[in-house]
């Protein structure tokens, strides 16, 4: 389905791929690029239109690749550049899109530019941003990294701080300076002439930082020095910059998304169009917070403050922005054990979770693994960890006396390990990922939780998403129509509408969020029109004006004639 004003992008239902985890083909325990290439016919099957794949640049891997030593090369663990443009050719044969993760905003210790600059190569001194003090005990300021660390590791070559606002093995790169930035464009520009579909940008509102780089002001930001480098004084000279000598020269229609940590609809509003025309779409995470307090700490949440979050963001899609729409990625835990239940109603809050996301305006994003309601894990030892954000913050509480045992349940319920443990496709030894144990454990549940089981069933979690992924082919009121919340004060019922005045036509999607049996009215004026169910996850085949939902029952049905 194309239509004529509609970009692809929109109408696409994304895959995002961890090829660390996703499909061993050489039997070394880790994923690779053959390993993907198997599994196309899968991709295929499920119906996804475009893949967006996490890095596989070389990498000396201690942030799993987003830690690039060498922009134009492939990590040899994942095979070679012939490896990977069969890929990219296996995909488009099969009318799938190739999205490639670009990390713009640092490089690895170990890049080129890195070990000239730490030397002081007069042509790279100013790559990265250095800054001396009178003694290596005190850092030029008190910015703190994403990863529970200070912002700033000391160079032994350079004898001089590096601003490292992720982990010490990634340095960020000094936008301010012309140089870097034509560099950069030329490798982005080296990829496009590959004949890729686009870029995911990592954490592309980090790239300019307040001049002198000050001190920030503990909790102004949720990272103190936030405000100094989180959507900085230059980010959009710098985004249109990139626009310009890039993407914009480009033949085919391209998709930008934008990692953007700590954005509002406004910001959002901006960076895809009205000051800056690099993004199409953004990645916001104001819903990935609602369970967490200050990182790692639990926090009690209500349906209310997603209702209030989702549609802040549905009302900016409405105004002319884009967004990704998603509830889990490499980073976050697993959606099934963190928003359901993967106990007692693994298929039925699964299924649930997707008809609530793919029901919103945005392009829907699966995550390897989601598609069969992949859970998180239990980690028995610190051996087991293997995040470099989780592995400071358990240092980080071992330095005060706690024990393992006191940030497990953190760990647990936080750690970005829980979305990289292998993909489970059958219930043999190593889950049928590799022929050899893998580099991060394989969640217990593979047994009975796998591809393979799930799509010899009529029924299932797999078999919901490959027909869910399909509607939206049919059904462009999931790509156009406009948003409106429905029942908004019910605290266990997620309703809306989408809704097109043009047709005369509505699409409703109503969710259970909980464990419970619960009665909504899902709204009187349905009773004035026919209601035909689309996708129901529990064989639901009417609505009526008053309805009783089973835990974590989904309907997806549409009218024939709006409401006036
Ligand atoms: O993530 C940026 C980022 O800020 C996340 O780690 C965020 O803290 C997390 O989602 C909590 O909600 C990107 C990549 O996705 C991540 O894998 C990298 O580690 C990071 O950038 C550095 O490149």
């Amino acid at each position: 389905m194309t239509s004529e004003d509609c970009p692809w992008w929109k109408e696409a239902v994304f895959y995002q791929i961890y090829p660390r985890s996703f499909n061993d083909s050489d039997g070394d325990g880790i994923g690779d690029i053959n390993g993907i290439v198997e599994k196309i016919d899968y991709l295929d099957w499920l119906g996804v239109d475009c893949v967006w794949l996490n890095p596989v640049y070389l990498s000396p891997g201690k942030d799993q690749g987003y830690d690039i030593a060498d922009y134009r090369s492939i990590n040899p663990e994942y095979g070679d550049m012939s490896d990977w443009e069969n890929l990219l050719s296996e995909l488009h044969e099969r009318d799938i899109g190739l999205v490639m993760d670009l990390v713009l905003n640092h490089t690895s210790t170990q890049h080129e530019w890195f070990r000239k600059s730490r030397r002081g190569d007069p042509e790279y001194e100013d790559y990265y941003y250095w800054r001396s003090t009178d003694d290596r005990s005190t850092r030029p300021n008190n910015w703190e990294s994403f990863f529970d660390t200070p912002a700033w590791s000391f160079d032994e070559v350079r004898e001089a701080f590096y601003l490292t606002l992720f982990s010490e093995a990634q340095a960020d790169l000094n936008w301010d300076n012309s140089e870097v930035r034509s560099d950069l464009f030329e490798i982005v520009n080296w990829w496009l002439s590959r004949g890729i579909d686009g870029f995911r940008l990592d954490v592309i509102n980090l790239i300019s930082k307040s001049d002198g780089l000050p001190d920030g002001t503990p909790g102004k930001s949720f990272l103190t020095g936030g405000e100094h480098f989180i959507n900085g004084p230059e980010m959009h000279r710098y985004f249109e910059e990139l626009y310009r000598e890039t993407l914009a020269e480009h033949p085919r229609e391209l998709v930008a998304l934008g990692e953007c940590v700590d954005i509002d609809p406004k910001l959002a509003e901006a960076m895809t169009g009205t000051e800056s025309n690099l993004l199409d779409m953004v990645i916001f995470f104001d819903h990935m917070l609602l369970d967490r307090d200050d990182r790692w700490g639990k926090r009690e949440w209500e349906l209310q403050e997603l209702k209030k979050v989702m549609r802040k963001w549905q009302d900016a899609v409405e105004d002319g922005t884009w967004v990704s729409l998603f509830l889990s990625n490499h980073d976050q835990p697993r959606q099934v054990s963190r928003f359901g239940n993967d106990v007692e109603y693994r298929y039925e809050s699964a299924t649930m979770l997707a008809t609530w996301l793919h029901g919103h305006k945005g392009t829907p994003f699966v995550y390897q693994g989601e598609e069969i309601g992949m859970g998180n894990v239990s980690f028995e030892s610190p051996d087991e960890i293997r995040d470099v954000w989780a592995k400071n913050y358990w240092e980080n509480a071992r330095s005060k006396g706690k024990e393992f045992d006191e940030v497990r349940e953190d760990l647990e319920r936080f750690s970005r390990d829980n979305a990289r443990t292998p993909m489970q496709w059958n219930d043999k030894e190593f889950s049928g990922f590799s022929e050899a144990s893998p580099w991060i454990k394989i969640a217990e549940s593979y047994e009975t939780v796998n591809v393979a089981d799930q799509r010899a069933r009529e029924t299932s979690i797999l078999r919901y998403y490959k027909e869910l992924i399909s509607l939206r082919d049919r059904e462009p009121l999931l790509v156009e129509g406009d948003f409106e919340m429905l029942v908004p004060a019910h605290n266990s019922i997620y309703a809306f509408a989408r809704t097109s005045e043009a047709e005369n036509e509505e699409l409703i999607i109503a969710c259970n969020f909980t464990d419970d049996s619960v009665t909504s009215e899902i709204a009187p004026r349905i009773a004035d029109s026919e209601y035909n169910v689309l996708l129901a996850n529990l064989g639901r085949d009417t609505l009526s004006e008053v309805m009783q939902f089973q835990p974590y029952e989904a309907v997806i049905a549409k009218s024939q004639s709006h409401p006036t």
